[in-house]
């Protein structure tokens, strides 16, 4: 696309801010132009609504074994063969984490040949990345590097440290990325060096295999940690407490944003909470701005 180009071509300082701000404005308008006719009977079918913890979207080139890996991680029976194209549109499905459930969503490849516009709106709005890479290749990191570059090109960067939860926005989005690097059945492990590299330290490789589940294990945590989730349970004043179904906040939480979540009322009204953790606050009362660890349990005084 020429205008994006352009985009890329603007050296970046103050002056050309404005002008980079039209020209973004111009490939936004083109870009919805493009996915208004991918919504057919009025529903984006790239779309996937979230469900869940957090959704995580797959990526990676045809026959990287997307597919197999959804197929290993959760319940969902996406179609896998041995030729490119096979998933056409993003197909949901859900990974447990000890007692938290996470949204992964099979997708089509991220191609030169071939890749729907609309299918990088999906990754817009998705909460992270997991890439799936063929070790089997001439070249692993080459295959990632191009999966990052087309995303990159589509302004959605991959950092190790991403923030999480942006708007779907005009401006660039940055999501968090996790490598898989798959067949290692049927291929050396030294295809996965430099693979951390292409998209900077401190990401996250696993090395594996989704037809005989090896590497598959430690995923779900992974997802989980990258996620940067924590959960709270809740204990009602003067009973026992009881493991029930958490509520599933971002890191750096407070009792006072967990409040909402748990009861709409709550915010106003809590007098006080005592919270029971790890380490030092057995059931002691703690502020409203007290940072929320996960596993925390805690007990709102209301009134
Ligand atoms: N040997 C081996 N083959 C795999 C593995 N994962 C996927 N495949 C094969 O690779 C091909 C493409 O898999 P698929 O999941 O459809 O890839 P996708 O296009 O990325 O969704 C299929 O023939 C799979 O059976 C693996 O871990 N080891
Ligand atoms: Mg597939």
């Amino acid at each position: 696309m020429i205008l994006r180009e352009m985009l890329t071509a603007i050296p970046k300082h103050k002056g050309t801010d404005k002008m980079q701000g039209d020209l973004r404005r111009r490939i936004s308008k083109l870009e919805q132009a493009v996915d208004q006719k991918q919504k057919r009977g009025g529903r984006d079918l790239f779309h996937v609504p979230r469900e869940g913890a957090g959704q995580v979207l797959l990526a990676g080139a045809p026959n990287a074994g997307k597919s197999s890996l959804m197929a290993g991680l959760t319940h969902a029976t996406p179609q896998v063969a041995n030729y490119p194209y096979t998933t056409q549109l993003p197909l949901p499905g859900m990974v447990q984490y000890e007692d938290v459930q996470i949204q992964l969503v099979d997708a089509p490849p991220l191609s030169r040949e071939y890749t729907e516009a609309a299918l990088f709106n999906a990754f817009r709005l998705s909460d992270m990345i997991l890439f799936v890479v063929d070790l089997t290749t001439p070249d692993p990191p080459g295959d990632l590097r191009e999966s990052v570059e087309m995303l990159a090109e589509h302004f959605i960067k991959v950092a190790p440290k991403a923030p999480l939860h942006q708007s779907g926005s005009l401006s660039t989005v940055e999501k968090q990325p996790l490598v898989f690097a798959n067949k290692v059945d049927k291929a050396g492990r030294e295809g996965a060096l430099g693979l951390g590299e292409v998209i900077g330290s401190g990401t996250r490789v696993f090395i594996g295999s989704a037809e005989t589940g090896e590497g598959l294990g430690e995923l779900p945590r992974a997802l989980f940690e990258a996620l940067r989730l924590i959960r709270v349970y809740t204990k009602k004043p003067g009973q026992k407490f009881e493991r029930g179904v958490p509520f599933v906040l971002r890191e750096g939480a407070t009792v006072m944003d967990a409040t909402p979540v748990i009861h709409k009322e709550l915010a106003d009204k809590m007098r006080f909470a005592r919270l029971w953790g790890s380490g030092k606050h057995q059931g002691l009362s703690v502020p409203r701005d007290h940072l929320l660890a996960d596993g925390d349990i805690l007990e709102i005084h209301a009134g």
